[in-house]
């Protein structure tokens, strides 16, 4: 039996076609839905406008993989484990994988404003021998806002790196055209070191760390303009698949990657962020 309960006059909690508990806003400014299941934005499209959010029609939403779009939450660690973490555990982490708790929800004038959280267990425990609290805050309004607060529970210190892995609804990768991202990248298929000339376009399959963003990433798709604007993070990462990476992914169609474009607010230096014991860091994102 599906049971919806409306939490505000703007938000109601049901679930998903699998079960899963879901949050459907609709308020003044935009629509949204995020999912429990890792804390994810599965959409975000204001009122009388395109979809800022993609998700791709293959999108799993049973909760036995990590989501295809939206914006997955990547925690303790982004891509691949790193040496300190060790080999064998899931890329980008597990917070995107893990049930979240709804700690609340608020009407506000400038939009809803939604408490997501997660704590250690012994399944994190498993992965990462670390206490902590994480929690999301989701912003619904004219802008989509999202902070990210890593709090050390206990007393060690903790190392973490991090992306709010936005996936951005383009309307063709020919139309789009990204400034703002700094000079210096990184190749992540490939590593090696580039310097970016001009604004970026997009002619293939990219995955490039961005180490000297500017604060507000700027993406022109015709005469639309979207901006990512972030905060504590190292860098930005630029990802699309293109038609070889798109083909190889069994939740994405083969041409799933002509309607996006990630661009994610990232901590992705290898020496992470240190939180010592009892501390606390937040990185967040805005698209507007
Ligand atoms: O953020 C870019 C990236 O790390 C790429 O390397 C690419 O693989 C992508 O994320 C998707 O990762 P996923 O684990 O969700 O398939």
């Amino acid at each position: 039996m599906q049971l919806t309960r409306s939490l505000t006059t703007r938000c109601s909690l049901g679930q998903d076609v699998a079960g899963l508990p879901l949050l459907t806003i609709d308020n003044d400014f935009a629509k949204a839905r995020v999912s429990l299941f890792g804390a994810h934005v599965l959409s975000y499209q204001r009122h009388g406008e395109p979809a800022s959010i993609w998700l791709s029609d293959k999108a799993v939403l049973d909760g036995n993989k990590p989501i295809r779009g939206g914006i997955p939450v990547c925690w303790p660690w982004f891509g691949q484990p790193p040496a300190r973490v060790g080999s064998g555990k899931p890329a980008h982490g597990f917070a995107r994988t893990t049930l979240w708790s709804l700690d609340g929800v608020s009407e506000r004038n400038d939009g809803t404003l939604i408490h997501l959280s997660m704590r250690d267990s012994e399944a994190t425990h498993a992965l990462w021998p670390h206490s902590f609290t994480l929690e999301l805050d989701v912003m619904v309004g004219k802008a989509l806002s999202l902070v990210l607060t890593t709090r050390n529970t206990g007393n060690a210190p903790l190392i973490y790196s991090a992306a709010l892995h936005s996936y951005l609804h383009i309307s063709a990768p020919e139309n789009v055209s990204v400034a703002g991202l700094g000079e210096l990248y990184t190749g992540i298929l490939i590593p090696r070191e580039a310097r970016q000339q001009g604004d970026l376009r997009l002619h293939g399959a990219i995955d490039r760390i961005y180490h000297q963003p500017e604060s507000t990433i700027t993406v022109r798709d015709g005469k639309r303009i979207t901006q990512v604007v972030s905060s504590n993070n190292d860098s930005v990462v630029v990802w699309t698949p293109w038609l070889e990476g798109a083909t190889a992914m069994a939740d994405m169609s083969s041409d799933g990657y002509r309607t996006m474009l990630c661009v994610e607010a990232a901590i992705t230096d290898q020496a992470g962020v240190t939180v010592p014991s009892e501390g606390e860091h937040y990185l967040s994102t805005t698209i507007i």
